[in-house]
């Protein structure tokens, strides 16, 4: 009776501990720059609203530049979106995947955005973008930036009229926030490997021969939670949080604050955007009914060593 009690109790205690593991996992999620595209580095693919991960078209961009050119299939994945701590600050990142990287990276002149609409219109509400066309520093830079004009965002509905507010040539008008970015601090450019992209065994999707570039980057999540609930992006009543839940696009431009190269999920530059399904920031953790399902699953186990004693 004695060892039947204690058999009970320590099955019990493991629950509670693997539990506890769990919360504690969960809550110390790291988000990796240079790691591979796992929920475990913080990282989940972008995903079309009919289900399978966005993809784009090969060879659609508007000048035919390999960094200009984003691709992805049904088995590989245009895009991912990262959740998690940075040197213990909360970031969100962004990882898209692109033709080739240019030879090197002083040469790249080039910008990525991930538009981001959180009130399921049809516009873009928010930019958040890695910008290497800036000439006088010949550095990148990462930006937060207000959609259109004006606080009108009901025009960025496609790229013949998006643009991102914000400069670094001396306009009178600035982004929300810019940082510095800092290689493998805050970015990172890598050429798509099996130890960086589990999903997909190509690593050359368009099938010219070069490498697929991945082009990856991260900002406080602070920063973009308070640009969202400002005032001139959805209102200082809205409320965004690490739970709320939004669509993206992505485009590529080699101009500043205008897309002119490719747009996710379509051929070319169209006249309006598409978005991936609906997506949090926070990484969903199991629902209470699976901690409750692994309890029955492990409940046997339980048992049988209940019976043993
Ligand atoms: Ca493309
Ligand atoms: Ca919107
Ligand atoms: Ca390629
Ligand atoms: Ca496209």
């Amino acid at each position: 009776m004695v060892q039947r009690l204690s058999s009970g109790s320590s099955s019990v205690l493991s629950l509670s501990l693997l539990a506890g593991l769990l919360a504690s996992a969960a809550q110390a999620q790291t988000l990796s720059l240079g790691g591979a595209d796992t929920v475990a580095n913080g990282w989940r693919p972008i995903m079309a609203t009919g289900g399978g991960y966005m993809t784009d078209p090969l060879n659609d961009s508007q000048t035919g530049q390999a960094v200009c050119e984003i691709v992805g299939t049904t088995a590989s994945p245009a895009a991912y979106f990262g959740y998690g701590t940075i040197g213990g600050v909360q970031n969100i990142g962004f990882r898209v995947r692109l033709e080739a990287l240019a030879g090197t990276e002083s040469n790249l002149k080039q910008a990525t955005w991930f538009g981001f609409n959180f009130d399921g219109d049809s516009s873009v509400d928010l930019w958040v973008g890695m910008d290497h066309i800036s000439q006088q520093s010949n550095q990148w830079q990462l930006v937060i930036a207000n959609a259109a004009n004006q606080n009108d965002n009901t025009q960025n509905i496609g790229p013949s009229n998006a643009s991102m507010v914000y400069s670094t040539g001396g306009q009178s008008t600035l982004p929300i926030n810019a940082y510095a970015a800092t290689l493998n601090t805050n970015y990172t450019y890598m050429n798509a490997s099996a130890t960086n992209t589990t999903l997909g065994t190509s690593y050359d999707l368009d099938g010219k021969g070069t490498t697929d570039g991945l082009l990856t980057w991260a900002v406080s999540f602070a920063d973009f939670a308070a640009a969202v609930n400002s005032a001139a992006v959805m209102g200082t009543g809205f409320g965004f949080n690490s739970n709320s839940a939004f669509t993206l696009t992505v485009v590529t431009s080699n101009t500043q604050n205008t897309v002119n190269q490719d747009t996710l999920g379509l051929s070319g530059l169209t006249s309006s955007f598409i978005y991936s399904s609906p997506i949090t920031s926070a990484i969903p953790v199991p629902e209470p009914h699976t901690a409750l399902s692994l309890g029955v699953l492990l409940a046997p186990f339980a048992l049988r060593r209940r019976r043993r004693a």
